[in-house]
């Protein structure tokens, strides 16, 4: 087999974002695009003795010009030494898997094909991120070197060799390098199994519990059917949309009420089950609703804290949590309660690594729909479902008491964030600027009941391993413990997309003012990030194109 050296030119724009790179399938698809991406991300990360005898593990959530991609990655890593590759059957590996078998496996890291909740298909999106021998994203250090390396690289290497029959498990080979194509469900189910109570999950559905998972067409279907129907004995028709499809049906596997709102609807009819969960394109986030009650992401995270010795694994408690800045504080509060130590990171997963690595933190999580704990290094669809089944086994009580409990001891967060999608970049930094220009004059000043008591620019100083991490998010805070926060989104795909978060706290003391309808008992922080931001004359929008 010839190893061939291919001349190239850098492409403008190959940054990585919030999580790997991504771009449109057709940006992706261009003659060398990806090559160039994964001749860099190898060149960042090899080590001075090479990749011989290193393991890679490799996968995707199924979308459109996975095979093509894997197939070319394979070449590649063959062509750089690689031992070995665990390629995940047909491709499918999702996110939190594919941290797992780099830890089992004691592996150098992994490549996982995937733009998570964005849209796939010819016309959507692609992406490709890196995860070190952790099993977690590469830090900023790594991917900001992987971006030095696009835009000066001039050549890569490939192996010429056949294609890898990816639906074939067992080795083959791509030169001298192995591949072993492994089902990755089994080691993952095998996980779970190690963390949770599976015998009291199975006794919860044998009681009659019901319950419907929503794989959206994406990376889930296989893992879910494996662990509710078959392990859990959930009935056939718990799991649906279960076969993950190259355009996710033409919908995008976001799990949020707009793009799940099929399942929302369900669960807020008279014909809900008990329990309604959903997952990402990549098996990375978590949409929990009970019977009539949607569980936000962040609430859900304090729960989870706060319940987490109901599973065999946390029996013993936590060491302490993490949230990203943008996450409402209600974890905050069960920290407090549980006198453990909370971090606040920057949004992106990649933050998380350290503390996890160092034993600082047992759970983490964002207001994206992600949480996930030190089983692996990243966040966990599945997992956070399974921790929620074993909390309902445990106190056999419904999702709604379960959460109006909790607001009863620790308050409530009301919470929201407003996205303003495809704003034309230019536009989109103003808005940033200008916000952050009025900082000075802002604090002290009183709007209504609600006063200013600081505004910053967050910076991030990672203490585990001494790095800064500058501009992640202007925020806003008021007196009263509510709080507005800006930033720009890093993993959209057209123009900038401008997320606005924002969080009221109603003490235990107002129980008359829980559970109001979240953008009414918001109205007036909204009304205030608007006139902040001059949002509307700025990029000429009244509204933001998504409300979560
Ligand atoms: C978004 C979320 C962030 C999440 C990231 C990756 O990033 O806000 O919390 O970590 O997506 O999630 P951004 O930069 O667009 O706000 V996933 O499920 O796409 O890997
Ligand atoms: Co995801």
């Amino acid at each position: 087999m010839i190893i061939q050296t291919i001349d190239t030119t850098p492409f403008s724009g190959q940054k990585p974002g919030t999580s790997g790179l991504r771009k449109k399938v057709t940006e992706f698809a261009q003659p060398h695009y990806l090559a160039n991406f994964v001749a860099c991300i190898f060149a960042a990360v090899k080590p001075a003795e090479g990749f011989a005898g290193k393991t890679l593990v490799l996968g995707g959530d199924g979308r459109y010009f996975n095979p093509e991609a894997l197939q070319i990655i394979l070449k590649m890593a063959a062509a750089q030494g690689f031992a070995r590759v665990l390629l995940a059957q047909n491709g499918i590996l999702s996110t939190p898997a594919a941290s797992h078998l780099i830890r089992l496996n004691q592996a150098f890291g992994g490549l996982v094909l995937s733009a998570s909740h964005n849209e796939g298909g010819p016309n959507g999106d692609f992406g490709i991120k890196f995860n070190c021998a952790n099993g977690g994203p590469a830090p900023e250090k790594i991917t900001d070197a992987i971006y030095a390396l696009t835009t000066s690289i001039t050549s890569y290497q490939i192996m010429d060799a056949p294609d890898v029959d990816p639906s074939q498990l067992g080795r083959q080979f791509v030169g001298e390098m192995v591949v072993e194509v492994i089902d990755s469900v089994v080691d993952y189910v095998a996980l779970m199994e190690q963390l949770f109570d599976f015998e009291a999950l199975r006794g919860l559905f044998a009681s009659g519990f019901t319950m419907k998972f929503d794989a959206m067409s994406a990376v889930t279907g296989p893992y879910a059917h494996a662990i509710f129907e078959n392990a859990l004995g959930a009935p056939l028709g718990t799991v649906l949309n279960g076969k993950p499809l190259p355009d996710f049906g033409g919908h995008h596997p976001d799990p949020n009420i707009v793009h799940a709102k099929a399942l929302y609807d369900l669960m807020m009819s008279e014909h809900a089950p008990d329990f309604g969960a959903a997952s990402d394109g990549d098996g990375d986030r978590n949409l929990i609703i009970g019977k009539g009650m949607f569980v936000a992401p962040s609430d859900s995270l304090a729960l989870l804290a706060a319940n987490a010795t109901c599973a065999p694994a946390y029996a013993k408690g936590l060491a302490g949590v993490a949230r990203s800045m943008p996450t409402s504080m209600a974890v905050d509060r069960v920290a407090e309660k549980l006198g453990v130590p909370c971090f606040e990171t920057p949004t992106g997963w990649k933050f998380f690594g350290n503390l996890l690595d160092a034993g600082q933190i047992t759970f983490c999580g964002e207001e994206s729909a992600g949480a996930s704990s030190d089983h692996i290094r990243e966040k966990d669809g599945l997992w956070a479902v399974l921790l929620w089944l074993s909390i309902l086994a445990v106190r056999r009580q419904s999702v709604r008491d379960i959460v109006l409990a909790h607001w009863a001891i620790y308050g409530q967060n009301y919470y929201t964030r407003h996205d303003y999608e495809a704003v034309d970049t230019q536009a989109a930094n103003q808005v940033m600027q200008h916000i952050e220009s009025q900082f000075s004059a802002l604090v002290g000043q009183q709007f209504g009941s609600l006063t200013v008591s600081a505004a910053d620019n967050f910076s991030y100083h990672d203490s585990i391993d001494g790095s800064v991490s500058h501009n992640q998010g202007l925020r806003i805070a008021f007196e009263c413990g509510s709080r507005i926060v800006y930033r720009l989104s890093g993993t959209g795909t057209s123009g900038a997309t401008i997320r606005i978060y924002i969080e009221r706290f109603e003490s235990t003391q107002n129980q008359a003012r829980h559970n109001l309808e979240t953008q009414a008992a918001l109205a007036d922080l909204i009304a205030l990030a608007r006139q902040f931001s001059n949002i509307q004359a700025l990029t000429g929008r009244a509204e933001p194109s998504a409300i979560t």
